[in-house]
């Protein structure tokens, strides 16, 4: 797969993180919950040093609500705080502001005894692109919410959001890479859009998707794409399928697979096949 980030590129990233993790009682690092592992940034442990961080597992609503209990427990096992999220309902918000105080509990017991009570929790978001972070800000922050404009003495111009329950957000999301390198991650974070379309080759993603789906989701394949059976059949045939299913046919009465694999990808991602969740933890 031919995806590059420029190394100058990924330094600046991850720069502009650096100092603005300073500003910050917590981190909410949010991943895609149908890609738990392949959605996060490789650094982000390095990154985020001994930060305070709540691991949002996004998009939960379109995830396997069995393996999204499932990472929700390996998360928790391996000492990271996890929230379910869906950040266009809303659902599993009201968990972020108990679940940051528990984990702020020390800083907010030495503020008390300083005398200061009810300080705003300075938060940042970061996650990679398409992640949801701009939705879960603006759902986290209600519609109402203000900028607090720049504070002067705290930041270079940063502007603050402070919402109402109890939070100052970072109003620009932090931007992580993925590990393209990955070709197997890479194949992943195509398929939920993550990449873009233009660099990747969809008739091969699409015939990649298709086996994923036969060997583990083969009644929802089934179901959607009215198949008989998908057992034992390779990519390209079912490809194939669905696209005689869509009426995908070029004159002649060839399949035309490139329109067969657009519909696919595009309904994968849409959780029009259902909710599909692609790697489970280890
Ligand atoms: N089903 C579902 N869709 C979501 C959720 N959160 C975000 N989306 C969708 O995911 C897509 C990307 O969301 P954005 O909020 O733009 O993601 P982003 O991380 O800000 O993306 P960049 O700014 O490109 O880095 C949009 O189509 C959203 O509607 C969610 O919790 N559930
Ligand atoms: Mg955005």
């Amino acid at each position: 797969m031919s995806i590059q980030w420029y190394p100058g590129h990924m330094a600046k990233t991850r720069k502009i993180i650096q100092e603005n993790m300073k500003l910050v009682d917590i981190v909410i690092e949010l991943v895609d919950a149908r890609l738990p592992r392949s959605s996060r940034n490789p650094d982000i442990d390095a990154l985020l040093g001994n930060k305070p961080r709540i691991l949002v597992m996004n998009k939960c609503d379109i995830a396997d609500p069995d393996l999204n209990e499932s990472w929700a427990e390996w998360y928790a096992s391996h000492n990271i705080a996890v929230v379910l999220v869906d950040s266009i309902s809303g659902k599993g918000l009201n968990q972020i502001g108990p679940l940051s105080r528990e984990l702020l509990k020390e800083k907010i017991e030495r503020d008390r005894q300083k005398g200061i009570v009810n300080r705003a929790v300075k938060a940042m978001v970061v996650g990679i692109p398409n992640v949801g972070k701009s939705s879960f800000i603006n759902k986290f922050s209600g519609r109402a919410s203000a900028k607090t404009g720049d504070r002067p003495g705290v930041t270079r111009g940063k502007q603050w959001i402070r919402i109402r329950n109890g939070f100052e957000l970072l109003d620009t999301p932090g931007i992580l890479w993925p590990k393209f390198e990955d070709e197997e991650v890479g194949r992943k974070l195509a398929y939920t859009g993550a990449i873009k379309d233009e660099i990747i080759n969809t008739e091969e993603l699409a015939c990649n998707l298709l086996v994923f789906l036969r060997d583990n989701y083969p009644d929802k394949l089934m179901e959607r794409y009215k198949l008989d059976s998908v057992k034992e059949k390779e990519g390209f045939e079912l490809l194939h399928a669905v696209g005689k299913k869509r009426g995908c046919i070029v004159s002649g009465g060839d399949v035309d697979t490139f329109r067969a694999s657009a519909i696919l990808l595009d309904e994968f991602r849409g959780a029009k096949i259902g909710r599909i969740t692609l790697e489970k933890p280890e």
